[in-house]
């Protein structure tokens, strides 16, 4: 009698998980949505064009977001395809950016499109010389890019006072100024991970793309791309 009732009991404890697991289907993913959690973003870059007019057709990188938490995300940057390639045409480190649009008319001299996606996001005003708001809002407020005369984006980035491990001083930035909140992306093969500690909702840029630097001499040169 007693192992029976220990039986039901164990049943019921059963069919309770089973009834919450189905009365919840869908429900855990939207409270790790309002969590700030869980929400990713991915980009494919296939091919690469260099500023001597070179297309690296076998460049090949991924780079993915997750939500870590409220305004946090870890991103993963890999690299598995033209790395000798895209190395002797960029010695440096590359910079990366989330630019406000996706990929436009491609061309001749811009095969990928690169030059279609425009400034970089910065819906914050951190006004970086290649803000979406460069050439617009960003001269009325009399913030310069690294005009001492106003307030240069270099003391405005990632100048926090603060030393905290949750709040290691990437406010002021752009938000899409990757390489300037987390660090610039080596060229080699194999995974990178970045944390983001001053970003909005990733659903935020699903109408973006990630545009990669060549950094050799002004930064400037966009070399690789892709859509979210
Ligand atoms: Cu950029």
């Amino acid at each position: 009698m007693k192992l029976l009732s220990k039986n039901t009991g164990m049943l019921k404890i059963l069919g309770g998980l089973a009834l919450l697991v189905a009365s919840t289907d869908g429900k855990p993913r939207q409270l790790m949505k309002t969590m700030g959690m869980g929400r990713r973003l991915s980009a494919n870059i296939k091919g690469a064009y260099t500023e001597s007019g070179e297309n690296i057709e076998n460049f090949r990188a991924s780079v993915r977001a997750v939500e870590t938490g409220p305004g946090k995300a870890k991103w993963t940057v890999e690299i598995t395809g033209g790395v000798e390639e895209v190395k002797a045409a960029c010695p440096g480190n590359l910079n990366w950016h989330i630019h406000v649009k996706q990929i436009g008319t491609k061309s001749d001299t811009d095969p990928y499109g690169c030059y279609t996606t425009g400034g970089h996001w910065d819906s914050g005003f951190a006004c970086g010389g290649a803000s979406q708001w460069a050439t617009t809002t960003c001269k009325s407020l009399e913030v310069g890019y690294q005009d001492a005369g106003f307030s240069p984006y270099s003391a405005r980035c990632g100048t926090s006072p603060s030393s905290s491990p949750s709040f290691p001083k990437q406010d002021g930035c752009e938000y899409g100024d990757l390489s300037e909140k987390m660090g610039k992306i080596e060229v080699r093969k194999g995974k990178q991970t970045f944390d983001d500690t001053f970003i909005q909702p990733l659903d935020t840029y699903t109408e973006t793309s990630v545009v990669l630097h060549c950094c050799d001499t002004n930064c400037k040169w966009r070399l690789a791309c892709a859509d979210f």
